[in-house]
């Protein structure tokens, strides 16, 4: 039995049904950190591992609000703040009816190394609540947010812990969320981050996540010696904040985004997507992608109920890079043989843990450049420290200030994983790259900090 088998072994008792997406991501990590494991035994004998998958606290709680029909409805709340070695707790909320422990777990889990490697003094946490915005008044939206936000506070601080956005948390809700904290602290301070600009956001943070995906992508084609992705058919799933923004810096650069999708079904425009129009169903009216055909009748819609029986169609799309940024295990086995047939020669992850375990093998294994969620989308939270960096500071930062920062982040982090990597004989392999480089840093502050 190998390392890896055997640390994994020791953390059996967490493969339960609720926990399989924590455990997915964990055993990834392990597998990858192996070789760090066997060159340096002071891991093992710090027990970095059982101290790392436990997380410091999970708080959970309930929400009470009023729909508007003054009916009471009721909600769980959660914040895993999972580990602070390198800085405060910082991770998004979610707000989606999936949410449970494990799916909060497997989020701040990859967030702790996600954020040690973007450099910035941030520690790992994720949290939110099984309540669905969907269809949901502005006021019920408000009431819910400041339910939430009435428990939340007791546990949060610009220097504790400084929670985001994530899936169906934005502008708006953070809005609440911070005035409703605002309200009980009487405090101003950079306690939540993805602020509308005129009350304390960074410029850029909207945009953040999505731009660095590509920015991470333009780098490692370069690393790789593959061609750029100007003039090149692209990708991409889902249709809310990373989706968008990664459209929209593709189409900046030249490169021919032809897909999006969301819950309801996916959109394939061969001609490259109408991105004004796409803002407009999705960000404004939070409409479906349906509408899209009304005004260009040459787009295809497959709703979800002709989806094939397996696979996505959005993955059947021939294209030079894929960008996968909706949501969790939404690129299984066939997908990922899907686009190696039509030659797609890049795969970057948007969303947390898109590809499922045996895609990213086919990806590895057929020498596509795959860039890991860890990786690809930490600009989101990099930018997120800017914003706490502003804060701080009662300043603000230019556009180009902001973006030139992201971009050199996202070089960064892509140079390190590709380097760590070749260090420990796995060249080329980002995901291994990634998880070694990250869980380096987050340990050796955990040893140096004793227990
Ligand atoms: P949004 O809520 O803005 O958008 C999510 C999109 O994905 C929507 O189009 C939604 O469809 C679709 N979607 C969500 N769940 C499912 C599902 N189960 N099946 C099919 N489609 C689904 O979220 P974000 O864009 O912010 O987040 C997308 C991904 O990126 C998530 O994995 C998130 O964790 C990750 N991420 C987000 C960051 C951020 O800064 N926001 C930073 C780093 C990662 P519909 O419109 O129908 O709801
Ligand atoms: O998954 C992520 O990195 C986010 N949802 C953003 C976290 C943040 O604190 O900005």
């Amino acid at each position: 039995m190998g390392i890896a088998e055997k640390e994994i072994k020791k953390f059996e008792n967490h493969n339960c049904a609720e926990n399989a997406v924590f455990y997915q991501a964990m055993e990834e990590v392990i597998y990858s950190i192996a070789p760090l494991l066997e060159s340096d035994e002071k891991y093992i004998k710090y027990a970095i591992l059982e101290r790392l998958v436990v997380p410091d606290r999970i708080i959970k709680f309930k929400v009470t609000w009023l729909d508007d029909n003054n009916k009471i409805q009721v909600n769980t709340g959660y914040r895993v703040q999972f580990n602070n070695a390198l800085g405060p707790y910082k991770g998004g909320l979610r707000f989606h009816p999936t949410v449970n422990e494990g799916i909060l777990k497997f989020l701040g889990f990859e967030q702790i190394l996600k954020n040690a490697l973007t450099g910035l003094p941030i520690g790992g946490a994720k949290g939110g609540s099984d309540f669905d915005p969907k269809g949901k008044s502005d006021f019920e939206i408000m009431k819910f947010c400041s339910g939430f936000m009435t428990e939340l506070h007791k546990y949060i601080g610009a220097r504790m812990d400084v929670p985001a956005g994530d899936i169906g948390v934005g502008a708006r809700e953070i809005g609440y969320l911070y005035g409703e904290y605002k309200k009980i602290t009487s405090t101003y301070e950079g306690v939540m981050t993805g602020k509308p600009f005129f009350f304390g956001g960074s410029l850029m943070r909207p945009e953040a996540t999505g731009y660095g995906a590509v920015y991470f992508t333009e780098s490692m084609l370069e690393i790789e010696g593959k061609e750029p992705l100007t003039g090149k058919i692209c990708t991409v799933s889902g249709a809310g904040n990373v989706a968008l923004h990664a459209i929209e810096k593709l189409q900046q650069i030249g490169a021919i985004p032809v897909s999006c999708s969301d819950s309801k079904g996916t959109l394939h425009d061969a001609r490259g997507l109408d991105l004004k129009l796409l803002k407009e169903i999705k960000l404004k009216r939070r409409g479906s992608l349906q509408e899209y055909v009304k005004s260009h009748s040459e787009a295809k819609y497959i709703p979800v109920d002709e989806y094939p029986q397996d696979g996505h169609p959005v993955w059947d799309i021939p294209c030079y890079a894929a960008f996968p940024c909706a949501t969790q295990n939404e690129l299984c086995e066939t997908d990922a043989k899907n686009l190696i047939t039509n030659g797609c020669v890049s795969v970057t992850e948007g969303a947390n843990m898109p590809s499922r375990p045996e895609a990213i093998e086919l990806f590895l294994s057929h020498k596509i450049c795959f860039a890991p969620a860890k990786a690809a989308n930490a600009g989101g939270v990099a930018v997120s420290e800017f914003e706490m960096s502003q804060n701080a500071s009662m300043s603000r930062w230019s556009f180009e200030k902001v973006d030139t920062k992201l971009k050199e982040t996202m070089q960064m982090i892509c140079k390190r994983v590709a380097l760590t990597a070749k260090d420990y004989g796995v060249e080329g392999n980002y995901v291994d790259g990634a998880n070694i480089a990250g869980f380096k840093k987050v340990a050796d502050a955990m040893i140096a900090e004793g227990i």
